[in-house]
């Protein structure tokens, strides 16, 4: 079986000639206009990046590669006995675009394993954090900290071919996926577990295998939620705050760990990852407000009330997808497939809320999205399973992220994308501009 490594390495020289052809034959066609909305509207729309991953469709949602989440449902490799697909087979098709075989994955599995324990520094940096500090602040703390082994660092210190940057790119890549989640179990065993024991990597099990492990849970329903959130949350394309924070960072040739430590920092807003936290502390207030009898109608007074109040409805809009997101769905399917799941008031109250929303934000008539996006839901299965600390959900999300934002240096280095400098104006020079 081929290794992951050695896939890439037969992938990489069509992609650089691919590059190539279109810096050479179409590098100066347009792909659309700039306009003053663009410049002052956060640059929503804006065709100026490359992100080989995923296309993110504002209809259809998100497709890596080419393949929408159920396709991966189909194609992607489970765990054994198990049947979500595994962020190590979603690792693979976004970085090599193909459907890697049970036998590879089963490989790559073992191989994070093999390289998943802590250095002891970082668990000691880790353990000397206060139990207040938020999660994520410490989850970007410790990506960063690992930066001390960076093979990318240590080789560009020596002086390296530019040819060669990638393979030491992903060498980083693949120790920081293989040990989040020792770093992150260490961080809820810290400030939600102390005293009880923490178990070490087990090298028989997949990445989240381990993870579940490590977190205390050994409830395999939670597992494979785990699984499946955690690949479907993998790559959103570029744009996306993180995934652009990761690049922007990484194009100075800063580390993967750098970069990624700085990326975590940008899912850690309240308009972006740690949505998912607010969606459930907004839900328990719904919950205790209108009580155990549940109806359409006290819905709505709740969204009015949350609007009226100037704030957003969160796990609703998005600043591309126009339709429902498919994340979203997936996890209802989960759900929907799941007895004790659907008997969960929690859960009900997602998918009460799901029918009433989209029309009370449409007759709000702000967001250009009332649909759900994924964090609707995904924190309130960690909930029911019992992962009720939801300061910690964002970190959930801060594993699978790094799939995509991690997958993405890789390519970088290996296509030789530059240094990221966009032309920023000021009021007074737009105005100049428009006049001329
Ligand atoms: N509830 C109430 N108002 C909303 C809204 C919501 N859920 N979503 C958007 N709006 C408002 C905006 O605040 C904006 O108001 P303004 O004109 O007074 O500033 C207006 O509608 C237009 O916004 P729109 O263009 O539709 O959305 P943006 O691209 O600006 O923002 C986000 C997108 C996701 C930030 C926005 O919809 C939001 O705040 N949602 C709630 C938080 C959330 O769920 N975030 C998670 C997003 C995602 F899945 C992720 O990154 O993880």
């Amino acid at each position: 079986t081929k290794s992951l490594k050695e896939t890439l390495q037969e992938v990489i020289p069509a992609k650089q000639e691919q590059l190539k052809k279109l810096k050479t034959e179409h590098g100066q066609a347009s792909l659309g206009e700039v306009t003053v909305d663009n410049v002052i509207g956060g640059m929503r729309g804006l065709k100026a990046m490359l992100w080989e991953a995923s296309v993110l469709d504002p209809n259809e949602g998100i497709r890596f590669h080419g393949l929408t989440i159920p396709d991966c449902q189909k194609q992607l490799p489970a765990a054994p006995g198990g049947k979500e697909m595994l962020p190590e087979s979603m690792l693979w098709l976004l970085l090599t675009g193909q459907i890697p075989s049970e036998a590879q994955v089963r490989q790559l599995s073992a191989e994070l394993a093999e390289k998943g324990e802590l250095p002891a520094y970082v668990e000691k940096l880790i353990d000397s954090l206060p139990p207040t500090l938020h999660p994520m602040t410490q989850l970007g703390m410790g990506v960063a900290a690992l930066n001390h082994d960076s093979s990318f660092q240590a080789a560009y210190e020596k002086g390296i071919k530019k040819t060669e940057y990638w393979t030491h790119t992903f060498e980083d890549c693949i120790n920081l996926i293989a040990r989040l989640p020792a770093l992150s179990a260490r961080i809820y065993h810290n400030i939600y577990n102390a005293g009880a024991p923490l178990p070490g990597i087990d090298k028989k099990l997949d990445l989240i295998g381990n993870y579940a492990n490590m977190l205390g849970f050994a409830n395999e329903d939670l597992t494979e939620y785990l699984r499946l959130y955690i690949a479907i949350h993998g790559d959103h394309e570029g744009g996306n705050a993180s995934a652009h924070t990761a690049h922007l960072v990484g194009s100075t040739l800063s580390d993967p760990y750098l970069s990624y430590s700085a990326a975590l920092y940008a899912l850690a807003g309240p308009l972006h990852g740690l949505a998912n936290q607010e969606v459930l502390r907004w839900q328990m207030a719904m919950q205790k407000e209108i009580g155990d009898e549940i109806t359409h109608e006290k819905i709505k007074d709740y969204l009015w009330k949350t609007l009226k109040s100037g704030q957003v409805v969160p796990g609703y809009g998005h600043g591309v997808l126009r339709n429902p997101d498919p994340r979203f769905m997936a996890l209802q399917e989960f759900c929907d497939a799941r007895p004790d799941l659907l008997k969960s008031p929690t859960i009900q109250l997602v998918k009460q809320t799901y029918e009433v929303a989209p029309g009370v934000l449409k007759e709000h008539g702000k967001t250009k999205n009332p649909y759900p996006n994924v964090d609707a839901t995904s924190g309130c299965v960690l909930y029911h399973y019992g992962l009720t600390q939801f300061k910690y959900y964002t970190v959930i999300f801060g594993v699978s992220r790094a799939l995509g934002c991690l997958t993405q240096l890789v390519w970088a280095r290996a296509l030789g994308l530059p240094l990221e400098r966009p032309k920023s104006l000021s009021m007074d020079a737009i105005e100049k501009l428009i006049k001329a």
